[in-house]
């Protein structure tokens, strides 16, 4: 009995007919390199997928079989003959890291398909690649597929507390990690490498950024990631080996958050000054322990000097200071530290400060670390404009950092999908270098990615509601691809997962498509509002409840008027980005009130007035999401009872949710403006009900 669910790798929806019987000539019989650990992660998903996609059991060979109709070889050209005889190898091994080439020959007069790549990780990848293929029913009889990936890191942070096995920001049950039983392996921790290989991740940090009890105790102890610092010591991160080796098995390589204060915390010193030399050198005394056990260890994440976490500033050091003591020590491990921007709390507004801190900075990071920055100056809103971080630090490695996890977004209960977001973050042209300097070219050196703050947990479906796994999978293929459409990327996640019913993608599909936009809708009322969420100490429930009146500063409501002047951030941006979202008529609708304060009845380009669309996005939104129920409901008897009844449970908690957000978010413009809704709805919450 399986505990939990496989996913996309399902591999329960095989072909039939003609395609069928390519299928079997091509990749029954499959001829394997033994090259690399990696190779046994090939062996073993043909194991588990060729029976049920094909209908066959795999028949492994260990040089190229010539009595059979066709094979698969999976090797690099410099282990295999064959596979040097069949691709144009000087192209394979220019390939970036993870690059594979994928394509249908006829050797010997037989039909086989070669997957090879130069690192064996590409292998895995390409493997998955052709996997993918088979599970939704693609032809493989004329393959020539070329895959590099658009950056060199594709990472994924966990909130994983550990000890406690909480996921701060998860929705999908507790850690996977069971800490205290380490060395030993769980099941789930290699379906969880798959699943990570099969979008292309290529690094995971296994703990929470939270790396010590903050300030403000939460009101749930779970939720006080105060232990995650022990995670270097000696019999803790002897306890990692094993973990680290499976996940290297993927290609996976592994990191690990620790705490700044780390040689006060674990070492004898009396300070944690990054240009004290006692701390240097515990530091590369640290460095070095890690790498006797985990000879490819990614390196570092430090979350320094934000929500109570320790850091440079404690010295009167600066976020440079204090990043490249720690790189210092990783650099002759080729280790990296990603080292977080997310700083606030010493300016009114909040968006400004990251900047201001870090773009003098710029150029003053050494080589081996990564500034990895929220897509959005606040917090990980459904929308809000692009950090203007991007850009402006052509001398410093960036990384990405995106949010796979719902922490604003329903929290694994709603279905919102988040890839149509982060395509519009890829693609905003941030005009650093002129026009045409989109965010997703930023981000092509060696030390540099997008990385996505994880979320899955011990839930049969990992991530809360199945619709949420889409965002893990969405996560790795962007990071893999920005260009890949959100259409190409949706429907291959839901053929995977629902299998290859016309009717079942498109409707899932389109229930995707939809669903970030009406998120938008009924949690901000659209315009560049957001961040009107409940935030109390109960860090369990908060993040999910409306609670304007907490947030007078976010969301700027006087009577006189509704939105926040944050001119200043504005002018954080090169010229032509500055001067749009600088002027009220020519600020994308979207974001205008993000950048601007004005009278409840100004007129937008349509002639509705900014109340009024507020109210008629709210109450939109709450229609949005019973359309999106309905989708899902009418997919009754076509999707299997146990994921349909999950699902439609949660659609019928999300309409709720956005009914109490909706009434919420309206009564508080009706009170702030006394401007009432010009279709005469009035918040459910007032016993009127609504139109
Ligand atoms: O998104 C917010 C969350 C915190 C998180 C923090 C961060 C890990 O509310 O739970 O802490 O930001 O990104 O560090």
């Amino acid at each position: 009995m399986d505990q939990y669910d496989d996913c996309w790798l399902r591999y329960d929806s095989p072909a039939d007919g003609d395609r069928l019987d390519a299928y079997r000539r091509r990749c029954v019989h499959a001829y394997v390199s033994e090259g690399a650990p990696e190779l046994a992660a090939v062996r073993d998903e043909l194991r588990r997928a060729v029976p049920s996609l094909l209908g066959r059991d795999p028949h492994l060979w260990q040089h190229p079989p010539r009595t059979v109709d066709g094979f698969l070889a999976v090797g690099t050209p410099d282990e295999m003959a064959m596979v040097a005889e069949s691709v144009p190898v000087d192209e394979v091994e220019r390939f970036a890291d993870g690059g594979y080439l994928l394509r249908s020959v006829e050797w010997e007069g037989m039909d086989c398909l070669v997957v090879t790549a130069a690192s064996d990780r590409g292998l895995v990848y390409g493997t998955f690649h052709l996997l993918r293929l088979l599970s939704t029913g693609e032809p493989v009889d004329d393959l020539d597929v070329r895959e590099e990936p658009a950056y060199a890191n594709r990472v994924i942070d966990q909130w994983d507390t550990p000890f406690h096995r909480s996921v701060e920001r998860g929705y999908g049950g507790e850690s996977i990690f069971d800490w205290e039983r380490l060395p030993d392996l769980r099941p789930r921790y290699e379906d969880y490498a798959r699943l990570l290989a099969s979008v292309g991740v290529n690094g995971i940090v296994l703990n929470n950024v939270n790396t010590e009890k903050p300030p403000r105790a939460s009101a749930n102890p779970a939720f006080d990631a105060f232990e995650g610092w022990q995670l270097l010591e000696p019999r803790r991160l002897e306890a990692l080996t094993g973990l680290a080796a499976l996940f290297r098995r993927y290609g996976i390589e592994t990191y690990l958050s620790v705490n700044f204060a780390a040689p006060m915390l674990l070492g004898d010193c009396d300070t944690a000054d990054p240009l004290d030399d006692e701390v240097r050198a515990w530091w590369e005394r640290k460095a070095e322990e890690v790498y006797d056990l985990i000879p490819d260890f990614g390196g570092f994440l430090v979350k320094a000097d934000s929500e109570g976490q320790p850091g440079p500033y404690d010295y009167g050091r600066d976020h440079a200071e204090g990043a490249n003591a720690i790189a210092a020590a990783l650099a002759p491990h080729g280790g990296r530290v990603f080292w977080r921007a997310f700083v606030y709390g010493s300016h009114d507004d909040r968006s400004v400060q990251a900047y201001e801190t870090f773009d003098p900075l710029d150029g003053a990071f050494a080589d081996n670390v990564t500034v990895q920055v929220k897509n959005g100056p606040i917090d990980f809103q459904p929308r809000e404009p692009v950090s203007t971080l991007f850009g402006s630090m052509p001398k410093t490695d960036l990384a990405l950092e995106l949010q796979v996890t719902g922490e604003y977004t329903g929290q694994g209960v709603h279905a919102a999908y988040h890839h149509p977001m982060w395509t519009e973050v890829f693609e905003f042209d941030t005009h650093a270098d002129g026009a045409g300097t989109p965010v997703k070219s930023l981000f092509g050196g060696d030390g540099e990615g997008v990385v996505g703050v994880g979320s899955v947990g011990e839930d049969r479906s990992w991530t809360g509601t199945h619709l949420a796994q889409s965002n893990l999978y969405a996560f790795g293929r962007a990071a893999w691809d920005p260009d890949r459409s959100t259409g190409t990327v949706t429907d291959e996640w839901v053929r995977q997962t629902f299998g290859t019913d016309g009717e079942v993608v498109d409707t899932v599909a389109g229930i995707l498509r939809d669903s970030w936009a009406a998120c938008v809708d009924y949690t901000t009322g659209g315009l560049g509002l957001m961040h009107m969420m409940h935030n109390g100490e109960e860090l369990l429930e908060n993040h999910y409840e409306p609670s304007p009146g907490e947030w007078p500063g976010y969301h700027g409501m006087t009577d006189d008027g509704v939105g926040v002047d944050r001119s200043a951030y504005a002018a954080q941006y090169p010229d032509p980005v500055a001067d749009r979202y600088a002027s009220v008529d020519d600020c994308p609708e979207e974001l205008l009130l993000f950048f601007h304060h004005l009278p409840w009845e100004h007129e937008l380009a349509d002639g509705t007035t900014v109340v009024q669309r507020l109210y008629d996005n709210c109450f939109a939104g709450v229609e949005e999401a019973k359309r999106l129920r309905e989708r899902w409901n009418s997919l009754d008897g076509r999707v299997d009872d146990r994921r349909h009844r999950h699902v439609a449970e949660r659609f019928d908690e999300q309409v709720a949710s956005a009914e109490r957000w909706r009434d919420s978010l309206t009564a508080t413009f009706y009170d702030y403006s006394g401007v009432a809704d010009e279709r005469g709805r009035v918040p459910a919450g007032d016993g009127a009900g609504s139109a």
